[in-house]
C-alpha cells in the first residue's frame, strides 16, 4: 500500500457520513429513517449474525472463485449460476465474476446452488445458514423502520420478504485485482467493478472483505466511497422500497470501482417479494390514492421489466405518475 493511498483510506474512514445503526437499540429507528431518506443507505453493528458463518462463506467463495476457469463455466447459467464480466443480458460488462443463487424460502423446489455446487456439501449449508440469518437481521431492520416510521403493524415491511414464496437472490461477487490500474499512482482507477445501478427489490444487505470499492451516489450527485468494514453490514434501500414509501426513502445508486491491489468479495442478499405482491405507497403513508407518485405494479411486473433494462436505466421512471 502507497503512502498516500494509506491516507486516503484514514481520511475516508475517519470522516464517513455514512450512518451507522445500532439494531440492538431500540431508539435507532430514528436515525435509521433519517438515513433511509437522506443516503438509502447505512451501515449495521451489532447484527447478531455470527462472525464464524460469514467466514465459513467467504472461505468457501473464495476456494470457488479461485478454481479454474473451465470448472466454474461448468456452472454458468442464467438467471443463476457463475458469471464473468458479463451483468445481466443486455450489454453490460464489468471487472467481476460472480454466482448469483436463489434465495427463496422454498429453494426445495428449486436448485439452490447450480448444478455440480450442489455436492459441496460445507458451502451448501453455509449459504442456507447465511442466508437464513442475514434474513432474520433484515426483518429486525425492517421492523425498526416501521417503528421509526410510526407504522403498525410492525411486520408490514417485514412479511414482504419473510412470506413462503419471497422473491430472494443471493450473489457472491469477486473483483480481481485490476492490472490496468497503475499500482503506484492508482491512475486509472476509475475501472468499473460494478456499474452504476439501483436494485430493483425491496432492500439489499452487502457484507465485503477489508478491501474498499463501493461507492455510493449523494443527494448532489457527487460520488462518496464506503470504508470497508467486514464485521458489519450494509443496507441499502431499492427500487421497491422507495415506491413503497412513496419516494421518502431513496434508492440509491452505488457501483464499485476496482482495486490495483486486492481482491475484494463481497455478498449480497437482495431481499424481494413475492412474484405476486402489488408494489404501491403503503396506504398509511399517504391520504389519498391520488398522492401517489408511481402507478400500482406487481414485483412480477417490474422483475421483468428490469431484467429487460441496461444496469444504469431508471427503472421506476416508467412507473412514475404523469
Ligand atoms: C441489480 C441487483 C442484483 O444484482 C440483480 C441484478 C441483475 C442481474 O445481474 O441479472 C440486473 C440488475 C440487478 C438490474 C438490471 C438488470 C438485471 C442486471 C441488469 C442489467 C441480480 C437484480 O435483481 O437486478
Amino acid at each position: 500500500m502507497t503512502v498516500l493511498s494509506k491516507l486516503v483510506e484514514k481520511t475516508e474512514s475517519g470522516f464517513s457520513p455514512i450512518p451507522v445503526i445500532d439494531i440492538s437499540d431500540p431508539e435507532s429507528k430514528h436515525a435509521l429513517v433519517k438515513a433511509c431518506e437522506d443516503f438509502g443507505f447505512f451501515k449495521v453493528i451489532n447484527h447478531g449474525v455470527s462472525s464464524e458463518l460469514v467466514s465459513v462463506l467467504e472461505h468457501e467463495a473464495v476456494e470457488f472463485f479461485s478454481l479454474p476457469a473451465s470448472e466454474k463455466t461448468q456452472v454458468a447459467g442464467y438467471p443463476f449460476g457463475y458469471g464473468n464480466r458479463e451483468i445481466g443480458r443486455n450489454g453490460d460488462v464489468g471487472w467481476v465474476e460472480y454466482l448469483l443463487m436463489n434465495a427463496n424460502l422454498d429453494f426445495g423446489s428449486h436448485p439452490f446452488l447450480p448444478g455440480l455446487l450442489q455436492n459441496q456439501e460445507i458451502f451448501r449449508n453455509a449459504l442456507l445458514e447465511y442466508t437464513t440469518s442475514v434474513r432474520k437481521m433484515t426483518c429486525d431492520v425492517l421492523d425498526l423502520m416501521t417503528d421509526g416510521l410510526g407504522i403498525k403493524p410492525r411486520n408490514t415491511l417485514s412479511k414482504l420478504v419473510s412470506d413462503k414464496n419471497t422473491d430472494s437472490i443471493f450473489r457472491l461477487n469477486h473483483y480481481p485485482p485490476c492490472p490496468l490500474i497503475n499500482k503506484n499512482t492508482n491512475d486509472g482507477n476509475n475501472v468499473i467493478g460494478f456499474g452504476e445501478h439501483t436494485d430493483p427489490q425491496i432492500i439489499s444487505v452487502l457484507r465485503s472483505n477489508n478491501t474498499s470499492g463501493l461507492q455510493i451516489n449523494l443527494a448532489d450527485g457527487s460520488w462518496i466511497s464506503v470504508p470497508s468494514d467486514p464485521s458489519s453490514f450494509f443496507f441499502n434501500v431499492s427500487d421497491s422500497l422507495q415506491v413503497l414509501t412513496n419516494g421518502r426513502f431513496k434508492s440509491v445508486k452505488h457501483r464499485v470501482l476496482a482495486n490495483s491491489r486486492k481482491s475484494r468479495v463481497s455478498m449480497i442478499y437482495f431481499a424481494g417479494p413475492s412474484l405476486t405482491q402489488r408494489i404501491a405507497p403503503l396506504t398509511c403513508l399517504i391520504d389519498n390514492e391520488d398522492e401517489s407518485l408511481y402507478e400500482e405494479f406487481t414485483w412480477s411486473e417490474y422483475k421483468k421489466s428490469a431484467n429487460n433494462s441496461r444496469l444504469s436505466d431508471n427503472r421506476l421512471q416508467a412507473f412514475e405518475r404523469k
